[in-house]
């Protein structure tokens, strides 16, 4: 979306009172301007400090919500998650996988919940990582598998075009309230289509967000389907500025969004700026508030969840 920021309590104290001096309205005006502006940059500089004290925190925070054994990493042969699960290794952690089409074996963290099988792709849970990153940054994937991290497009191109994916969104604000979206054929093009995104039909709780059709006229510049991806130093967007740059993230930007699940982690839901640049997804929580946790992951359409053959789960299986 583009538009206003909400009215700040500043300016409305000095237009009342502005409109007691009619005769002096240019330099009101001037001093609303001024003082609003003043406001903006007094909040950008507390949020920018309370996810500054976060990441102090979390620095702090030994172990975190991972144990001891999770950088450990299974190799496998196997084409996904999945794979690996039917294969019967079914504890979530961190898996080499080799999709086809890859040049080369994938370090991923395979979530063994909700059925099992999930590659997962991209995870937001605490701001401790940047997502405004270049579009080679974007290409090859950044951050800890075991916390927040992008897979990379060229994985996830590698992923999506071996087979029929299901994608699953999981979300999360900061009252623990969660929600989830799910689309079938969810499939990235390669860097030379500049990672399309074409994906199929929606189920869910959370609304259908990358359709963008919750207002028929807004789906036109809010729709996902069939965009390229984008990233500050790559303008692939529908806008005549710059979507990544704006919006602080790399993602399959329109004119601009109506989900952006790479924007600028807010340690509070609520903020105000002067773009919606923070975690969103726009059906659920509105533009103006950046949710807490995102986790998206692909699985094939056909995965077996085995839950018919549950006495076959072997004893030696890692937990
Ligand atoms: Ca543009």
């Amino acid at each position: 979306m583009r538009g206003p920021t909400v009215a700040s309590l500043t300016g409305l104290i000095v237009l009342a009172a502005c409109t007691h001096f009619l005769k002096a309205s240019d330099s009101c005006s001037g001093e609303l301007a001024r003082l609003q502006e003043q406001e903006l940059l007094l909040k950008r500089q507390l949020q920018k400090q309370e996810l500054l004290l976060r990441r102090l925190q979390l620095m702090n925070q030994p172990g975190d919500v991972n144990d001891a054994r999770s950088d450990q990493v299974r190799d496998t042969q196997h084409a996904d998650c999945s794979q690996v699960y039917s294969s019967g290794l079914k504890s979530s952690g961190l898996y080499r996988i080799k999709p086809s089409g890859s040049p080369s074996a994938v370090k991923v963290y395979c979530d063994m919940s909700e059925g099992g099988g999930w590659t997962v792709l991209q995870r937001r849970i605490n701001g401790a990582e940047t997502f405004n990153r270049s579009w080679t940054e974007y290409k090859d994937g950044f951050g800890e598998l075991n916390a927040e991290f992008w897979l990379g497009n060229d994985n996830l191109h590698f992923l999506t075009t071996q087979g029929n994916y299901t994608v699953k969104i999981n979300l999360e604000d900061f009252d623990g309230h969660q929600r989830y979206a799910e689309y079938k054929n969810f499939q990235v093009a390669n860097e030379k289509d500049h990672y399309r995104l074409t994906f199929g039909a929606y189920v869910g709780t959370a609304g259908d967000a990358l359709i963008g059709s919750y207002q028929v006229p807004e789906s036109k510049w809010a729709s996902h389907q069939g965009m390229k991806f984008s990233t500050y130093d790559q303008d692939n967007d529908n806008y005549r500025g710059n979507c990544a740059q704006e919006d602080k993230g790399g993602w399959w930007f329109n004119k601009c969004h109506s989900a952006n699940l790479n924007g600028m982690y807010y340690p509070n839901g609520h903020y105000s700026a002067s773009t919606d640049d923070g975690v969103i997804w726009y059906p659920w929580r509105g533009w103006w508030y950046s949710l807490k946790t995102s986790t998206m992951k692909l699985r094939p359409v056909e995965h077996n969840t085995g839950l018919t053959d549950q006495v076959t789960v072997s004893p030696r299986a890692p937990s």
